[in-house]
């Protein structure tokens, strides 16, 4: 959080306020296109009819006109609609609305190409069906196998009897509920579906939910969520709009008399500004969801799961399979905003080794800059030739080097500044512009910037180049941190053109500078004990608020080129929680090539900027998969990057909505992801830091990042932590192999590495909200501690009994409440986690300090049986860094009572030799143990744990083996 240096207080309060303020100028402002009464009711809107249906040949397409006088709510009403309908596979409909005409924004191809659909008819077959009544048109998608039960989507909500719900915000009574038509504008499309009462949502995002990851639908007469999609550089507030858009949810519906369950998912390709709302009117028997967009068009892709992990495939089929992680990003990585020079990075990198701690990637915030700009490291803190010794260094150790970037490039202050990125760019032409073809200029922490357009032909080269010339400088990267690409910029709006670009202050304090004192704790932090911008133009001339239309008309698709467009302050006020839609971002008016206007491509900047980088290190660094972790992202981000949560708190609450965080981008299919470990805002303290670097362990992007300011968090600050993180990043570097074949998966078939609970036991509805707890693939069972001052934590275990689970550690089975909390022994530096039974493991025995290290050591199998003795497992082995991925082996274990087989497959070579196997739940002592039909003596029986290991082997994992015991 940041302390604003002018007028700190009137600004904050400004904002808090301009929320409220907003509304009320929304209502007054007279309408600005035809003479119709600006109103918020949009319960009179007329809808639409249907005709000129006409079968194509996997669906139908039909147009759809305005069923009475045009209401032009928040906007003009579009007379012509088109609908098309299409089977696109047995699982996935794509039903898409849009203006007959075109002169709505679409997504083009090159940001998010669409999937391609099934040859052949698949409409006959389709699981999905699309029924509709054609006036006033609705429609409603139902399964094949249930054509009777309530439909997964229905839009026939007119049937309703009128009941008014409670405003969702002053002065609003578009939410009474009277039909709920659809309304098609140019600036205002609402379409809502009824629910099932309480229905089970989960995704909607980029959000930190109140009601954890089951979202919340209201209850009589409530609304329960308003998901605003509006990409915002915020702190991780609660409830309200963040960094990254994603219109995907699933819902997960029960039967309790048949005890099953059945999953769907629903998908709006559209990245305009929105409110989704969830909600409930009073007495009713169904809950809705409502969309309210302020541009694009209806285009709807219905998935039809029918379990969790097949709707987040089918999701995956829609817009891409996550990008394939160097095998190196799974080891421990460390940055804090607020190291000062290359010799505090250095005592850092050498305190981790000399605490044995694992340090696999050092990482530099924007200390690393001269003067705040990109692509540079300061002369004097952070030379760049020792930068590139120390890198090489690093490398030597098997370490690795990712550096941040900034998602604005600042402008050369007068004419004897020379700074390449800026003129370059200059020269290609590759700046965002305003509508009239100027220079668009914002302000970050370098003072006066641009933004790079990425819809101009030139900025893929040029962004190439600026990397690669950065990496020549001695900036030896190996991945890339893109920060602040919502894109945020601290004026409201554009700066303005006559600004006095030589004033390069920031109007914020930096964090730990006078009046911006970092001095929270986490909660319960006992010292005793424990030891929106405003407008800040310079001599400035504001352009937003300027309208352009006669250049904006002859360009490109969309806002851009509607003539009775308004750019500046679209009438349907959504709720972004900074208020109006330029504060602390672009101004909706600025204009990228092509004539996309920013008001309709303004959440797509983090998403594109992540693919140009991707394909930059393709270039700067080839053959060798892209490391890039990026804080904003749309709908198909993943692709193309990781994604990590966020300016976070160092709170308990926070280390447990890293839960919830990293589950919904397994949803959102960005599933390598992670919260800055051990909290960023506010002081961390030994307890919570202990807690989060064994909770983190267990998630894909394992970083600890803190703000400036704050007092230091590495993991040796404290030697209780020391040995936490040791403990779990053992665990981790043992688990690498799995981790890695999930994520294989995940790369391959979009299957989600982390798993909420129910994802794995879909009919047990106690675990419907199970956000405290999360699993690894279906094998491992994560219960983390998430409040301070307690040595136990309770947790749910699947399978009603039914299910074994055997603690890591030990071996030991656990004894289990069935459908009901069990509660663990969980004393500082112990994470409790749990194998299921019928896994079969494969895991390094030596874990090292590297993951390269760790991948030289030999392998060892944890074989867990199921009741019945059967236990299975497959692993993915192949170099770890290959781009296109190499050759590679596949390894799977079967195991039935008494016996395994290990089997392998492909063309990739396993080197190392797999050493020890441990079988748990062997009732008794065995007296002959075999492997590969030759008797061995070097085995162990503990009663105990029912637990027998097999050691000093050397199996050959590229021929497999057998082994029985008896
Ligand atoms: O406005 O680069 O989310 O991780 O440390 C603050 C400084 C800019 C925000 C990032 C945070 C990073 C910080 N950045």
């Amino acid at each position: 959080m940041f302390t604003q240096k002018l007028s700190a207080v009137l600004l904050l309060a400004g904002s808090a306020l301009a929320y409220n303020g907003r509304v009320q100028e929304v209502l007054r402002r007279q309408p600005k296109v035809g003479n119709v009464t600006h109103s918020f009711d949009v319960a009179r809107c007329p809808g639409y009819a249907l005709h000129a249906l006409s079968e194509t040949h996997n669906g139908l397409t039909a147009k759809l006109n305005l069923a009475g006088a045009a209401c032009n709510a928040f906007g003009t009403d579009v007379a012509n609609l088109t609908i098309e309908v299409t089977y696109e596979t047995t699982s996935r409909l794509h039903v898409h609305i849009y203006d007959t005409a075109k002169s709505q924004f679409t997504i083009p191809e090159s940001v998010v190409s669409r999937p391609a659909a099934a040859k052949g008819n698949t409409a006959k077959k389709s699981d999905l069906v699309f029924n509709y009544d054609a006036s006033p048109f609705a429609f409603w998608i139902t399964r094949r196998s249930a054509p009777h039960a309530a439909p997964l989507f229905d839009t026939r909500i007119s049937s309703l009897p009128p009941t008014p719900i409670a405003p969702v915000m002053a002065g609003d009574n578009s939410t009474a509920l009277d039909g709920f038509p659809l309304v098609f504008e140019n600036q205002y499309l609402q379409l809502a579906s009824a629910l099932p009462l309480g229905a089970n949502i989960y995704g909607l995002g980029e959000v930190v939910a109140s009601s954890g990851i089951r979202r919340d639908v209201g209850t009589n007469g409530g609304v329960g969520t308003i998901q605003n999609d509006w990409a915002r550089d915020i702190a991780d507030p609660i409830d309200e709009n963040i960094y990254g858009v994603h219109p995907i949810y699933m819902e997960h519906r029960f039967n309790g008399s048949t005890n099953t369950s059945q999953s769907h998912g629903v998908f709006l390709l559209n990245p305009a500004g929105a409110d989704i709302l969830l909600l409930t009117p009073p007495s009713s028997n169904v809950s809705l969801i409502e969309y309210r967009l302020i541009g694009g068009t209806l285009d709807f892709y219905f998935l039809a799961g029918p379990t969790p992990q097949s709707v987040m495939r089918q999701y995956a089929q829609v817009v891409g399979t996550p990008t394939w992680q160097p095998v190196w990003a799974f080891g421990f990585q460390l940055c804090r905003w607020g190291y000062t020079s290359l010799a505090e990075v250095k005592g850092v990198v050498a305190k981790m080794r000399s605490a044995n701690i694992p340090l696999e990637v050092m990482w530099n915030d924007i200390d690393l800059y001269h003067a705040f700009r990109d692509f540079t490291a300061d002369p004097v803190s952070f030379a760049p030739e020792e930068m590139r010794q120390w890198i090489a260094e690093l490398k030597a150790n098997h370490q690795h080097y990712v550096p941040i970037v900034d998602a604005a490039i600042p402008k050369e202050l007068n004419s004897t500044d020379f700074y390449a990125p800026y003129s370059k760019g200059t020269e290609l032409d590759v700046f965002i512009k305003n509508p009239d073809g100027t220079e668009y200029v914002g302000q970050v922490w370098p003072g006066y910037t641009v933004f790079p357009d990425w819809f101009a032909p030139n900025t893929l080269g040029w962004w190439t180049d600026a990397l690669r010339n950065w990496s020549a400088l001695g900036v030896e990267f190996s991945g890339i941190w893109l920060d602040m690409n919502e894109a945020s910029s601290f004026c409201d709006g554009s700066c303005g053109s006559g600004i006095d670009i030589s004033n390069t202050s920031t109007p914020f304090i930096l964090p730990g500078e006078p009046g911006n004192f970092v001095a929270g704790y986490p909660e319960g932090y006992n010292a005793t004990i424990s030891g929106p911008s405003g407008n800040i133009t310079v001599n400035g001339t504001l352009t937003y608020g300027a309208t352009a239309q006669a250049a904006l008309a002859a360009r490109g698709i969309g806002a851009g080129n509607q003539s009775d467009v308004d750019l500046n302050a679209p009438p349907y006020a959504i709720h972004n929680a900074n208020g109006r839609l330029s504060l602390h971002t672009l101004a909706t008016n600025a204009t990228h090539t092509g004539g996309y206007a920013e008001l309709d491509v303004h959440s797509l900047w983090g998403l594109m900027e992540a693919e140009a980088t991707h394909k930059a290190l393709q270039a700067v660094l080839p053959n060798t998969r892209p490391f890039i972790i990026s804080r904003s992202a749309f709908a198909s981000a993943g692709k193309w990057a990781g994604h990590w949560l966020g300016d976070n708190f160092s709170k308990w609450e926070y280390m447990y909505f890293s839960i919830q965080g990293v589950l919904q981008h397994q949803l959102f299919q960005i599933p390598f992801v992670g919260a800055d470990t051990c909290g960023f805002n506010d002081n961390s303290d030994e307890e919570l830091c202990g807690r989060w670097m064994q909770l983190a362990a267990f998630t894909p992007f394992y970083r600890n990042h803190n703000i400036k300011g704050a007092i230091s968090q590495e993991p040796y600050v404290w030697d209780s932590v020391a040995a936490a993180s040791r403990t779990a990043i053992a665990v981790r570097y043992a688990l690498l192999p799995y981790w890695y074949s999930l994520f294989a998966n995940a790369s391959i078939d979009g299957t989600p590495p982390v798993r909420a609970l129910f994802w794995e036991f879909p009919n047990e509805p106690e675990l419907f909200s199970v956000d405290r707890q999360f699993m690894i693939g279906s094998d491992i069972l994560v219960t983390p501690v998430l409040t301070p001052n307690v040595s136990s934590v309770d947790g749910i275990f699947p399978g009603r009994g039914k299910t074994i689970w055997r603690d890591w550690y030990t071996g030991a089975a656990l004894n289990t409440t069935a459908g009901a909390n069990t509660t663990l022994p969980a004393p500082l530096g112990h994470i409790p986690v749990h194998v299921r039974g019928g896994a079969a493991l494969l895991l390094h025995s030596a874990p090292a300090y590297t993951i390269e290290e760790t991948r030289e050591g030999p392998f060892a199998l944890l074989v867990s049986p199921a009741a019945d003795g059967s236990a299975f497992g497959t692993s993915y082995l192949d170099d770890g860094v290959s781009n296109p991925p190499g050759p590679s082996a596949t390894v799977t274990v079967h195991a039935s009572k008494g016996r395994m087989k290990i089997e392998s497959k492909g063309k990739f070579r396993v080197a190392q030799k797999l050493e020890v196997v441990t079988v748990l739940g062997v009732a008794k002592k065995p007296a002959k143990v075999e492997v590969g039909g030759k008797k061995v003596k070097g085995f162990t029986f503990t009663d105990a744990e029912e637990k027998l290991v097999i050691s000093g082997l050397s199996v050959d994992l590229n021929k497999g083996t057998t082994i029985s015991w008896k």
